[in-house]
């Protein structure tokens, strides 16, 4: 709190009379909460600024176009943004391009950046629509403009009253509570100083002024009859001196970089989302406190952040509806059939309570680099040509991350593959003692897709993603010679890879192979062979040249038709994990028993990272501890860690490829009728003593088959379980 104030001997406040001159609903302990952003204080705001029609707006800069002709951004075939001049015409993401002249024949269609193969950086390219099947995307022109927009609106924010969350490519939020509270302090001095008698739960002294001018504003309604006649409060006050600093920061970004964007303004970070949406382009909403529950009345609840996808169709299955006015009328305990955390959360965000705090942290988490493929790709060969584009695009964002100059790096790296509904992912850490480089990035991925090809069922794929992530900042002074040494972990990296496998689809029980496909091991196509041994030579040559002439013998012999069962799960999203605070609403919008926020849900997990330790083949006389981690299946003889799950499937895959080496060599080599009369085995055992109820490590899995081409595995120990 301030310190005493001279003003605040003149307060309307005595000792006599204290309570009989009409004051603020809000205490002094509100106000003061609000130096400190604090979620509780209903006095809070935040706003939301979000940039009109972005990469319209990025092109029509770039190309200096004016700005009222219309334009749209293309990708490929399809729009992907659409300026306002052209939205006048009816057009939205949803028409093709074809569909959009045909509606506006003056529209200006500029197609978006694209990475070409071999070429060292994005460019616009002339008629790159055509080139979907050899260019990649590249976004980096709007990333570049976002940062620069960031920048600006932290300029036009005082240093050390700021707190800004850059939310998405054209989104920030902004907690302006402490600045507004600097503000209201200085222009009402009958704020400052300590609460009468001490005491902070002390109301506030009535707002002086009866009439506050919101300029240009676009103010929600109340919805009540007297909702515009009770006086402003200091919520309505402090929702004002907001308004205009947003304002201020929306002129400086369009005198700056000359982008129009629209602003929203609530007590919480939902509501202001809502607000900035409300009105569109280039103009600003305010939510105050008492026109929250008249605003949210008429709204579907499929519109709140986080109930736009999967959740809000739970929950408008579960109800019947998707309008807030419905939904409100729910009793907790029947949100909570959505699980107790989601079902409380959604029973507080519907009455416009959101408690999660504006994240300043704006430094990059992850990086993606993604392509869809129409058609599917079909071979190693083609999804590692990919890959060498996302290692370049990746790179060179990592190097404008500060990577070169070790500021930051990514921890880890992670490929996504789908094919159809189903996605598998798989994960490695990235070497930390060295420079991060191009090279490292793409051998890097081209050993997770390896790993993806030799686990079977690869192709056709229809999207790839490469992403690193995990960003931490770089350990700038020098290292020893040993910290540039790649050992544990590291050497792992680059040679084996965890694993994580997730899916959608069909669920799991349907998604087990069956028993038919064992047969299907002794079927060999020229053209997946080719692909499996391709993949697998990547794997076997991060092992180093003295495991490379064995592992070739095993290889040739690799005929593979789907080996693996895969354990599937639901595929990742990013997790919602805003913050868990327990708040007692100042507001009477809500009956007294609407109860505190509590934990929100989690409306989405991220799959189980099966990140598997590695273990370091230098020096093999000692590995590292995690060597015996339980759960991670290794099998020596493809060189790839599996969960122990798979290990039965993958057992039935080495099984039957034993059994076909022998059966060819019995064709070649037919057995005299005394070797067939005693019942020669395949290598390992008879089928049916292999089936999944047999004893770990049992059979040919571990080297152990007998086959001539299975000697030199030996070598490959580095990778054993025990
Ligand atoms: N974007 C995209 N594909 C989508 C949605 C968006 O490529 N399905 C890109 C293009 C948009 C940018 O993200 O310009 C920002 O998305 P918004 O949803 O904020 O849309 P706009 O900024 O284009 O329009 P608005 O004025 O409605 O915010
Ligand atoms: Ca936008």
């Amino acid at each position: 709190m301030s310190s005493p104030s001279p003003y605040f001997a003149s307060s309307q406040f005595s000792i006599t009379s204290p309570r009989r001159i009409p004051k603020s609903k809000f205490t002094y302990k509100q106000l003061h909460q609000l130096k400190s952003y604090s979620p509780q204080t209903p006095l809070r705001v935040i706003a939301h600024v979000d940039l009109d029609a972005f990469y319209a707006q990025c092109e029509t800069v770039r190309l200096g176009i004016d700005p009222t002709l219309p334009l749209a951004v293309q990708q490929w075939q399809g729009l992907i943004a659409i300026n306002y001049p052209a939205r006048a015409f009816g057009l939205s993401r949803h028409v093709t391009s074809t569909e959009a002249l045909k509606q506006c024949p003056d529209l200006i269609l500029q197609h978006v950046a694209t990475w070409k193969e071999g070429d060292e950086k994005w460019a616009y390219h002339a008629n790159s629509f055509k080139d979907m099947a050899t260019h990649k995307v590249s976004l980096d022109p709007y990333r570049t403009e976002s940062r620069k927009i960031l920048k600006c609106i932290k300029e036009a924010l005082p240093e050390k009253e700021q707190r800004v969350e850059k939310a998405s490519i054209d989104e920030v939020f902004m907690d302006l509570s402490a600045q507004v509270h600097t503000i209201l302090l200085q222009r009402y001095p009958e704020l400052r100083g300590p609460a009468p008698y001490d005491d902070p739960t002390e109301r506030l002294p009535k707002v002086s002024t009866t009439v506050l001018d919101w300029a240009a504003d676009a103010l929600v309604e109340t919805g009540d009859e007297d909702g515009e006649d009770r006086d402003p409060d200091w919520d309505d006050v402090c929702m004002l001196i907001a308004s205009k600093i947003v304002r201020d920061v929306r002129q400086s970004v369009k005198d700056t970089l000359g982008y129009t964007c629209s602003g929203g303004l609530a007590r919480n970070k939902m509501l202001s989302k809502l607000g900035s949406g409300y009105k569109k382009p280039n103009q600003q909403t305010v939510i105050r406190n008492r026109a929250v529950k008249h605003f949210l009345s008429d709204m579907k609840f499929t519109k709140i952040r986080m109930l736009g996808g999967k959740l809000g169709d739970e929950v408008v299955a579960m109800f019947g509806t998707d309008k807030v006015k419905e939904l409100v009328q729910q009793p907790l305990e029947q949100l909570k059939k959505l699980g107790d955390d989601t079902g409380t959360w959604l029973y507080s965000i519907i009455r416009g309570e959101d408690y999660s705090e504006v994240n300043p942290r704006t430094q990059i988490k992850s990086m993606l680099s993604a392509k869809s493929f129409r058609p599917a790709i079909n071979s190693f060969e083609q999804g590692v040509r990919w890959l060498r584009i996302f290692a370049a695009d990746i790179f060179s964002r990592c190097v404008e991350e500060g990577v070169l100059e070790n500021k930051r790096r990514p921890k880890t790296v992670n490929l996504h593959h789908r094919q159809g509904a189903q996605t598998r992912s798989r994960q490695a850490p990235i070497p930390q003692g060295k420079p991060l480089s191009e090279t490292i990035l793409f051998d890097l991925a081209k050993n997770l897709l390896a790993q993806l090809v030799v686990d079977g069922r690869a192709w056709p794929c229809a999207n790839l993603s490469l992403s690193v992530g995990g960003f931490e900042d770089g350990i700038m002074n020098n290292k020893g010679i040993g910290g540039f040494l790649v050992r544990g972990e590291e050497a792992k990296a680059m040679m084996s890879t965890g694993r994580s496998s997730t899916g959608g689809g069909e669920p799991p029980a349907k998604r087990r192979r069956t028993k038919g496909n064992i047969a299907n091991f002794f079927g060999l196509r020229d053209d997946k062979k080719k692909d499996f041994d391709a993949a697998r030579s990547v794997l076997m040559k991060t092992h180093g040249e003295s495991t490379r002439e064995e592992t070739e013998d095993e290889t040739q012999e690799n005929e593979d038709d789907d080996p693996f069962e895969e354990q599937l799960e639901d595929e990742a999203e990013i997790p919602h994990t805003p913050p868990l605070e327990r708040h007692s609403s100042n507001t009477d919008l809500y009956p007294p028993d609407t109860p505190p926020s509590a934990q929100p849900p989690i409306t989405s997990h991220s799959p189980p990272s099966h990140q598997h330790e590695p273990e370091t083949p230098v020096p093999r006389a000692k590995p590292p501890s995690h060597q015996q981690k339980p759960d991670t299946y290794f099998c020596a003889r493809c060189n790839i860690h599996l969960p122990p799950s798979e290990k039965a499937e993958h057992d039935d895959y080495h099984f039957a490829l034993d059994l076909s080496k022998e059966m060819r060599h019995e064709e070649r080599n037919p057995a005299p009728p005394l070797a067939a009369q005693t019942g020669r085995k395949a290598p390992g055992g008879s089928k049916p003593a292999r089936g999944r109820g047999r004893p770990p490590g049992s059979g040919a899995g571990r080297g152990g088959g007998g086959s001539g081409a299975e000697k030199g595995q030996a070598k490959l120990a580095f990778g054993r379980q025990s």
